[in-house]
C-alpha cells in the first residue's frame, strides 16, 4: 500500500491523512463544489473534484470515487464515517476494482447492517441482548402476540435502521397497532424497507460501546469502552472513556462478548459494539457499527494507540502488534463535538464564514478540526466543525482541562454550541457522572423552563449560559479585546525575561 484515497471530508478526512503521512503513505482527497476550499483538500497530496455540492452527486458517487482512485493510482480507500463507510456494495466494488477497502469485509457489513441478522449473530456468539424478536414482524397480530410474550413496555425498531428512525416506544397493547404502522412506514421512507421488530424497552439506560479491532489472522482485541450517554435526538454530544460506572470485571465481560461477536461474524478491522447498560449494571447488545467512529479519539488517548494506523496495518494484511494483556487503559478522556449550530434556536445549523478562529492547545488538549479561519462552512453537510478532546489523570482533571480549553476556544462569525458545553460540564449531575440517555433532554428542558421560570437556582444557571454566550461574542467580535488578551500575555512574558 502506497497511496490512500480518503472518501470523506472535514475533520475525519484530515485526521486519517495525518496518520497516512506519518506512515509514509501519500494521500488523495476528493471534494464537491461546496468544498473546493476545504481544509482536507489542501491537506492532501493530491485532490480531485467529484461533482456538485449535494452528497448524492459527490461524496456518495461510488462510480466517480473509483474513477478518481484509478486515475490517481490509489491502492486503498478509507471511507471515514458516514457517507460510504457502511455501504457493503461499495466495499465489494472496491475489491472488484483491485482496491483495498480500509474496513470490514462486505459480508460482515451485511450481517451486522441488518439489526435482525445482527441479533441472530449475537445469539450465535452467546452475547446477551435485549429480549425480543430476531426476525421481522409480518403483521400487527404477530406484533401483539410477541409484545404479550415480552411484556410491556416494548420498543418497535426498524430492521434496516439505526439512529432512532423508525423507532417507537409502546407502553400498552392499545398503542401497538398505530405505533406498528407508524414505525413501519417511517422505516420504509427512511431505509426502503418497512421491516420492523420488537424489543423489551430498557428504561433510562446508559449507552456504552466497546471498541474492537480484528486482523485477518483470527486475532481480535477490545480497547475498552466509551460512555456516550450525553445525546440529543440520537446525536452524540459528549463522549468519554472510560465510563465512570464500568469497573474491571464488567469491562472484561463486555469486551470478551464484543470480541466473540466480531470473530463469529467474520469481522476484520475496527468496529464498535454498542450496548445498553441498565440501572442494575446488566448489559444488552444493541448493534455493531462497522466503521471508525467519530468518538474514536477518546479511546486513542486512554490506550495510547492510533486506531487509523491499526486499521491500515490490518488492511495491509499484517497481524495486530499487541496482545489483549498489553492493552492498558490509563487516565480519562472527554470529547465535545463542536457544531456550527444555535442551541438558543432549536439547534438550527449556522453555516457561514468563520471570521475568527483561535484554537485551544496545551497540556492534555487535542483538537481534531476540519475548518480554518476565513472558510465558509457550507450548508450542504453535517455542520460539525471540530472535536475538542481533553485528557487527564482523572475524570475531574479531564473536565477541568475541557473547561479551560473551551475558554481558550474562539470561533467568530457563526453560532456554535461552545456555550452548551460549559453548561453541561458545570452541571452537578454530569460532574458526578449521573447520566443516562435522557440526561441532556432533561438538562435542556430545565434551561428552557428557566427562561420563563422564577426559581432562583434556575435563574442562576440561565444567567451562566447568557454570560458565557456574551463572553463568546465579545471574544469573537472585539479585536481590541483579543489584542489586549494576547498583549497582556506577551507583557508578562517580557517581565519575566
Ligand atoms: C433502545 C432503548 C431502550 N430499549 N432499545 C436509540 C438509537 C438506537 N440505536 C437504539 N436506541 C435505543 N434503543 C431498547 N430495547 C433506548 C434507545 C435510546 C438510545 C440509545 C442509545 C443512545 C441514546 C438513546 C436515546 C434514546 C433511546
Amino acid at each position: 500500500m502506497e497511496k490512500v484515497l480518503v472518501a470523506n471530508r472535514g475533520e475525519i478526512a484530515v485526521r486519517i491523512m495525518k496518520t497516512c503521512r506519518e506512515m509514509g503513505l501519500s494521500t488523495v482527497a476528493v471534494y464537491s463544489d461546496a468544498d473546493r476550499a476545504a481544509l482536507h483538500v489542501s491537506y492532501a497530496d493530491e485532490a480531485y473534484r467529484l461533482g456538485p455540492g449535494p452528497a448524492t452527486e459527490s461524496y456518495l458517487r461510488t462510480d466517480l470515487i473509483l474513477e478518481v482512485a484509478r486515475r490517481a493510482g490509489a491502492d486503498a480507500i478509507h471511507p471515514g464515517y458516514g457517507f460510504l463507510s457502511e455501504n457493503a456494495t461499495f466495499a465489494d466494488a472496491c475489491v472488484s476494482a483491485g482496491i483495498t477497502f480500509i474496513g470490514p469485509p462486505a459480508s460482515a457489513m451485511r450481517t451486522l447492517g441488518s439489526k435482525t441478522k445482527a441479533r441472530q449473530a449475537a445469539d450465535l456468539s452467546g452475547m446477551p441482548r435485549v429480549p425480543g424478536s430476531v426476525t421481522g414482524l409480518s403483521s400487527v397480530q404477530e406484533a401483539i402476540a410477541t409484545a404479550s410474550q415480552i411484556g410491556y413496555p416494548v420498543m418497535l425498531k426498524a430492521a434496516a435502521g439505526g439512529g432512532g428512525k423508525g423507532m417507537r416506544a409502546v407502553w400498552s397493547q392499545a398503542e401497538l397497532p398505530s405505533a406498528y404502522v407508524g414505525a413501519s412506514s417511517e422505516a420504509e421512507r427512511s431505509f426502503g424497507s418497512g421491516e420492523v421488530y420488537l424489543e423489551k424497552l430498557i428504561q433510562c439506560p446508559r449507552h456504552i460501546e466497546i471498541q474492537v479491532i480484528a486482523d485477518m489472522h483470527g486475532n481480535c482485541l477490545y480497547l475498552g469502552e466509551r460512555e456516550c450517554s450525553v445525546q440529543r435526538r440520537h446525536q452524540k454530544v459528549i463522549e468519554e472513556a472510560p465510563s465512570a460506572v464500568v469497573g474491571e470485571d464488567l469491562r472484561r465481560r463486555m469486551g470478551e462478548a464484543a470480541v466473540r461477536l466480531a470473530l463469529s461474524a467474520g469481522y476484520v478491522n475496527a468496529g464498535t459494539v454498542e450496548f445498553l447498560l441498565d440501572a442494575e449494571q446488566k448489559f444488552y447488545f444493541l448493534e455493531m457499527n462497522t466503521r471508525l467512529q467519530v468518538e474514536h479519539p477518546v479511546t486513542e488517548l486512554i490506550t495510547g494507540l492510533d486506531l487509523v494506523e491499526m486499521q491500515l496495518h490490518v488492511a495491509m494484511g499484517q497481524k495486530l502488534r499487541l496482545r489483549q494483556d498489553e492493552v492498558q487503559l490509563r487516565g480519562h478522556a472527554i470529547e465535545c463535538r463542536i457544531y456550527a449550530e444555535d442551541p438558543g434556536n432549536n439547534f438550527l445549523p449556522s453555516p457561514g464564514k468563520i471570521t475568527r478562529l483561535l484554537q485551544p492547545s496545551g497540556p492534555g488538549v487535542r483538537e481534531d478540526c476540519g475548518v480554518y479561519e476565513g472558510w465558509n462552512v457550507p450548508l450542504e453537510y453535517d455542520p460539525m466543525l471540530s472535536k475538542l478532546i481533553t485528557y487527564g489523570a482523572t475524570r475531574e482533571a479531564a473536565i477541568s482541562r475541557m473547561l479551560r480549553a473551551l475558554d481558550d476556544y474562539v470561533i467568530g462569525g457563526i453560532r456554535t454550541n461552545l456555550g452548551l458545553f460549559r453548561r453541561i460540564l458545570s452541571d452537578s449531575d454530569f460532574r458526578s457522572a449521573n447520566i443516562d440517555t435522557g440526561y441532556l433532554d432533561r438538562l435542556l428542558s430545565q434551561v428552557a423552563s428557566d427562561k420563563d421560570g422564577s426559581v432562583p437556582e434556575q435563574i442562576i444557571s440561565l444567567a451562566a449560559v447568557i454570560l458565557s454566550e456574551r463572553r463568546e461574542k465579545v471574544k469573537a467580535s472585539s479585536a481590541v479585546a483579543l489584542a489586549s488578551r494576547w498583549k497582556s500575555a506577551g507583557r508578562s512574558e517580557g517581565l519575566r525575561a
